[in-house]
């Protein structure tokens, strides 16, 4: 073996740990392209997932803040009259008058149902209805005054 021959040997056997490294450094980047191609491909996915359990979420917020405010009802009294005077509610929610008037009102239950003191200006009056039916209510002072709550199932 020549000098020549023994570099170009030596060269040689250095070679393959050369090789090896740009194997492994092509292997790293086609394995770090694939996986950023895998994830920028999946990100969108990703992103769409958590931006609709965000949406999710959002929604139960919102549901249960209606389920909220679905559970309470609040009647106005203005000019002698209720503002909703017959109202359909769920089982379970509650209905508040408020006396915007400055005279007295009530709410009185013709046979059941609520049944208010006096009610001056500013001052509300709330029932829970746990009981389905339809409860007719009117003000002691105002005939005219008349509504209905009915509750369903
Ligand atoms: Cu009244």
């Amino acid at each position: 073996m020549t000098e020549d021959n023994f570099q170009k040997s030596s060269q040689y056997n250095r070679r393959p740990l050369w090789q090896w490294m740009l194997v492994l450094v092509v292997l790293l980047a086609a394995i770090g392209y694939g996986l950023m191609y895998y994830i920028s491909k999946n990100n969108i996915d990703v992103a769409n997932l958590f931006k609709s359990q965000q949406n999710n979420q959002q929604n139960n917020q919102q549901n249960n803040q209606q389920n909220n405010q679905a559970n309470t009802v609040t009647i106005t009294m203005e000019n002698s009259a209720f503002s909703q005077p017959n109202i359909t509610i769920r089982k379970g929610t509650t209905v508040v008058w408020v006396n915007n008037d400055d005279v007295l009102h009530t709410v009185t239950g013709d046979s059941n149902g609520p049944m208010s003191p006096d009610l001056k200006k500013g001052d509300s009056y709330s029932d829970t209805f746990i009981a389905t039916g339809t409860f007719s209510y009117h003000c002691t002072y105002h005939p005219n005054m008349k509504g209905t709550v009915t509750v369903t199932d």
